[in-house]
Order: structure tokens, then sequence, then C-alpha cells
């Protein structure tokens, strides 16, 4: 392949080099992936990108003429906007449904080690206290599995109640956030009623008012942020441990040509938990079998949630995870739920690789197929485990290449984490001293840059660029996620990363580094994984109650540079849902709709109703990185200005 140094970066796939000479080494080989896939269809569909098209009845499938041009509504008489929002609910529903999956298997996971028939037990004692606390659960003299229960019992009833609020909900919200959602009807009861509601309300011949249905996805939101988000990263913390500061590796260079390599890679870290168990326990039939030792590497989020616990390097993000089977040196990638690419196993044919799905309902045809259960975990790690060490001596060493760079990367900021290091500048009020920069403006704002990386972007290249464009206005970036690899890999998360931030943002992280007994705390802070969102949203609520303010008027926003996944977008619309502005910069797919993308997108002065007026954020979609921080950086000033702290719009006035 030509390479190219223009902006668009029309002949590159990323700006991760080493994911460059992969796929040059793939195309040269025949071998497809998803880039060579993407290039073979240049053009998305436009009706599809413009949410238009409706295939919700055998009537259709019923497509809105662009521009207004053609036929302006659908057989059954549904029209743009009702179609478009229709769609935009469709993705929600799907994003939450994925997440309430992964809160549900975990707290039926939690449920079974407190009763004792699992191979897990409850490791985060500690958070399983205060969780229990603030769902009012009496816990004086109560053994850890009977807590235990409680909360996993609570934590089901968020799948069934037919009356009040969700339990995590009321846990995590803020009071004035839940009245005004009970206010717009919008507060959601349970997680499968309200998923069940929005896929009866989104078929044909149901709700066609685009207000209501734009609502729906706020219900969505809000089901994702508590049912998924908060819900999982909850009952993850107390049955795993909290996450702590950890030092770890990312980039190819932690695929080891010496060892038996296995990716774990999905998202629900249940299994993956066990395969690092049992990869340190069977090292010795490693190295009978002639490899040095046994190395597990993370893709996607089961790769973050493995490293935020156990320091394990991350290899790949979404887009390139084909690539990491061209290396040539993985015995076995271990795939559990979600983001996971079908094409994975044609790429695995080429090689030794095995790859090895683990859930009943995610299958790949041609895969090996290792069902896993909680009640059996130790044994089905034991098996994947031996599978791959049995694939080692199949490698074919004409098809290796090894790359030796790794970047460090510090992970593992958990709000316990980040307070613990604010804790050694002041005991008594951890957070007073993110608050006194925030206020002084030392730190202009608090972003999260957070999702995806995307086969049709330039790897790495939006994600790196929001970030360092805030970093060197001043704004503390935290994020999860994909792109929490794109920044690791890019120097943001280790010390050297430190010289992209702004003077006045760089003492501080000195300064909260130093007293906690680092050099400094890196640039940007790992929280964690997709349903880890729940920590940056945590840790704007502490900020807000602490100043006596809402969420909605903190100086913070997100950012999802390269999304690629309905999740990242339902994600985002619990942020909005919370007065917090959104940047996407891939297409929503409702440019369709002018009145949908009015309600998203318009500015609380603009005519009509929109989300900003409602909760206080929008949605902003902006392709170009740099611009999208630009914006990110006024809205910032903005809020700042609105609660009264220093502002760069001052002089404006
Ligand atoms: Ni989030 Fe994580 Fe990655 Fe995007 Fe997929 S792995 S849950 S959806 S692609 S960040
Ligand atoms: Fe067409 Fe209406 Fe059926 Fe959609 S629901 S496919 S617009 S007839």
């Amino acid at each position: 392949m030509p390479k190219t140094q223009d902006h668009t970066h029309t002949q590159r796939i990323s700006l991760d080099h080493d994911f460059e000479v992969l796929y040059e080494k793939a195309c040269e080989a025949g071998i497809d992936t998803a880039f060579s896939r993407a290039k073979q269809t240049p053009v998305p569909c436009p009706f599809g990108s413009a949410g238009v098209c409706c295939r919700h009845c055998l009537e259709g499938p019923c497509r809105i003429g662009l521009n207004g041009k053609g036929p302006q509504e659908g057989i059954c008489g549904a029209n743009g906007d009702t179609i478009v929002a229709r769609n935009l609910l469709t993705m929600m529903i799907e994003g939450a449904a994925g997440h309430a999956e992964h809160g549900r298997e975990t707290a039926l996971a939690l449920l079974e080690a407190s009763e004792g028939h699992s191979d897990y037990q409850i490791k985060g004692v500690e958070k399983l206290y205060q969780v229990a606390a603030g769902l009012g659960i009496e816990t004086n003299g109560k053994a850890v599995e009977d807590i235990g229960k409680q909360v996993a019992l609570k934590a089901l009833e968020d799948f069934q109640k037919q009356a009040g609020a969700m339990n995590w909900l009321t846990l995590h919200a803020q009071q004035q956030s839940i009245d005004k959602w009970d206010e717009l009807g919008i507060t959601p009861v349970n997680i499968h009623l309200e998923i069940s509601k929005a896929v009866t309300r989104t078929s044909m011949g149901c709700d066609a008012d685009p207000i209501n249905l734009l609502l729906g996805c706020l219900t969505m939101g809000l089901v994702d942020g508590f049912g998924g988000l908060h819900l999982s990263s909850d009952l993850q913390d107390i049955l795993f441990g909290v996450p702590k500061l950890v030092k770890s590796n990312f980039r190819l260079g932690v695929i080891k040509k010496e060892m038996v390599n296995i990716a774990v890679h999905g998202h629900v870290p249940l299994l993956s938990e066990k395969i690092v168990e049992w990869s340190r326990k069977l090292s010795e039939e490693a190295k009978a079998a002639g490899a040095a030792g046994i190395n597990v590497v993370g893709i996607c989020c089961s790769g973050n949630e493995m490293l935020m616990r156990h320091g394990i390097p991350a290899a790949s993000s979404f887009s390139s995870q084909e690539l990491v089977i061209v290396t040539g040196m993985l015995e076995a990638m271990i795939v559990d739920v979600q983001c996971i690419m079908p094409g994975i196993q044609k790429v695995a044919e080429c090689y030794h690789t095995e790859i090895i799905t683990t859930l009943p309902y995610v299958k790949i045809a041609g895969s090996t197929h290792v069902n896993f259960h909680t009640d059996k975990a130790d044994k089905a790690a034991q098996d994947i485990v031996r599978k791959a060490i049995a694939n080692f001596p199949k490698r074919d060493h004409q098809k290796i290449t090894s790359f030796t760079g790794t970047v460090e990367a510090y992970a593992g900021f958990s709000n316990e984490q980040i307070i613990e290091a604010l804790s050694a500048l002041n005991k008594e009020d951890p957070l007073k001293p993110l608050l006194d920069a925030i206020t002084s403006g030392a730190i202009r704002g608090v972003a999260a840059i957070v999702g995806c990386t995307n086969v049709r972007e330039f790897q790495d290249w939006g994600n790196v660029t929001v970030a360092k464009e805030l970093l060197k206005n001043n704004v503390l970036v935290v994020a999860t996620g994909c792109s929490a690899h794109s920044l690791a890999k890019h120097n943001l998360m280790n010390m050297q990363g430190l010289e992209y931030c702004g003077e006045s943002l760089r003492g501080v992280l000195k300064a909260i580094g130093q007293a906690a007994g680092l050099e400094s705390l890196p640039p940007t802070l790992h929280m964690g994984s997709c349903v880890d969102n729940s920590r940056p949203a945590d840790l704007l609520t502490a900020v807000a109650n602490r100043l006596g303010v809402e969420v909605k008027d903190l100086p913070a926003v997100g950012s999802c540079p390269e999304t690629h996944s309905p999740k990242a977008l339902v994600i985002g619309t619990y942020f909005l849902a919370n007065g917090v502005d959104v940047h996407v910069g891939v297409n929503p797919q409702v440019s369709g709709s002018q009145f949908v993308t009015d309600v998203l997108c318009n500015g609380a002065k603009d005519d009509g109703l929109n989300l900003e007026k409602l909760f206080g954020g929008k949605l902003i979609y902006e392709k170009d990185p740099v611009k999208a921080a630009a914006i990110l950086l006024r809205r910032i000033e903005e809020k700042r200005l609105a609660l009264g702290l220093s502002s760069k719009l001052e002089s404006a006035i």
C-alpha cells in the first residue's frame, strides 16, 4: 500500500505503525481484514447514513427521499422524522441491551458466589459494604455472603420490579436529575421492561411522535447508564476488587515470541479473570511444551478490565483486532461477547490461532466452543489454556512478525484510587484539591474521551488529537474503552505525555502525583472499560454534590471521536440525560431529519424544544478532531461563566 502523510490519511489505516505493517502483510498474503473490506465498500449507503431507511415491517423496506426529493413518507405514513427517531431508538435499544446483559450476568455471578455454588468469591468486601449501605441493606452482624446475596437480589430486582425507579438509579443519580426525569416521564422502572417497551414502541404502528421517540432514547440512556454501566462496575468491583493504580504496556510488542500468547477479547470479565489465573498456574505445562511461559494480552474491553485489575498488557483496540492474529504468534483468542468481529475466524484459519467462543449465544462458525458457566469456570479456563499450550508447537515460523516496541501506561484509576491519591494532599477533604484546581481555573474542566476505534477512521487519530488539544488547554482528561487504548499507545498515559499538557494542568497533575509517591499523575487517566463510564459519571456527581450544583452545571464534556458502536451512542445519551455535552466524531445517522438533528444538536437559545433546553447539554457532531476540541473548549468556558468561575469568555461579554 502506498503511504501518504496527507491529513485525510486515505491510504493509511492507523497512527500505530505496527498495525500498518501487519495490514500490508495481510494484503500481500491475500488475507482480508475489516480495513480491506472497508476499502472495498468505500461509500456507505446514503439512505442508511441519513437514518431514513425503515425495515420495521414487511410492507417495506421503505426509504424517505433525501433533500425533499422523492417519497417523504413510508407506506404506513411514517414520515422522515418518525423514521429517523425510531431508527435512533433502535440503536439505543441494541446498545443498552448489551450492557444490561453484562449487568445481569454479573448480578447472577454475584448471587451464585454468595450462595457458594460457583468458582468465584467476593474480593471487594469494602465496596460491597459501601454499595449495600447505599441500597439501604442492613449489614450489621451479617456475613459477607449474606450481604452479597442481598445486593445481588437488589440488582436482579432492577430487571423485574413493576413500579418506582430502578434501585441503581436512586443509588447513583442526583435528586434534581431524578425530579427532572420523573417530570418528563422518562425514569426507567426496570431494565427488561424498558427494553421491551422500547422494542414495542419502535415497531410498525406504534409510537409515531418523534419527540416522544427521542424521549424514549433518553430512557434507554438511563437504562444503559444505571442498569448497564453502574450496575456492572459496582458488582464487578465487589466480585473482583476495586481497581488500583497499575503500570502496564501497550502496542504489539506485548506479544512475546517465546511465550504461549493468549488474547482475551470481549467485555464481561468473568471468564478472563479465570484465564489470567490459570495462565499463571499452568506455566510449567507451557514450559514443557517448549515455551518460556504463558502471556495473556488484552483486546477491547475485556482487555481493559484485565489491565485495570491485573496489569495485563493490551494488544489491540476494536478496529485492529484481526491484525493481532497476523503476527503469527497468537495461540488462542478467547472471546466472550460484543465487539467481536466475525472476520477473526477466517484470519485465524490462515495461521495456527484457535478462536474460542465461550457463551452459548455468541458462537462463530468454524471456531472452537468451550461452554462457560460460573460453576465450572475453573475447568473451562484450564481447558482453554491447555488448548493454547497445545497450539504453541503448531506455529509456522515463516509467518511470524514480531515487534519489540511497547509503550508504558498507567491505569487503574477508579474513583477510589483517585480519591486515595488526592487524600495525600488533603486527608480530611480529599476532593478539595481537585475542586480548588477547577475553581481557580488551573484545570479548566473535565473531559471523558470514550468509545471505540472505527475501521472507517484513521485509527487513533481522532482520539489522540482531541485529547492533545484539550490537554494543551488545561482540561483534565479521563478515558475509557478503546479510546483509552489510543491514548495509551501514544504516550498519553505515561510521563512522556506530560509535555502535551498546558502548564497549569501539568502543575496539578504533578502536585497530586508527587503527594501520592509518583513523579506525576499521567496526562490522561485510564478509568476502565466502557461499562466503567460509570466511574467518570460518579466523579462528576461527587464534584457537583460537593460544589452544591448539578452535574449539568459543571464544565465537563464527553467525546467519542472514533465510535462505531450503538453502545457508545447510548452511553453518550446517558451523559446527555445528565446535561453533559457529548461530541461524536462519526455520523450518528440522523441527518435525514432536520427536526431530530435540531432537537439533539441545537443550543438552549435556539427556537423549539431541544436537549440543551431540557437537560443542559447537547450532541455535537464534528468529524474534524481539532474543530471538535475547539467546540468542547468553548462549551467548557461557557459553563464556567454560568457557574461564576473565571472564564475565557468573560472578556467577550
Ligand atoms: Ni465500548 Fe468496549 Fe471498544 Fe467501542 Fe467495543 S470494545 S464496550 S463498544 S469498540 S469502546
Ligand atoms: Fe415502511 Fe412503515 Fe413498514 Fe417502515 S413501518 S417499512 S415505513 S410501512
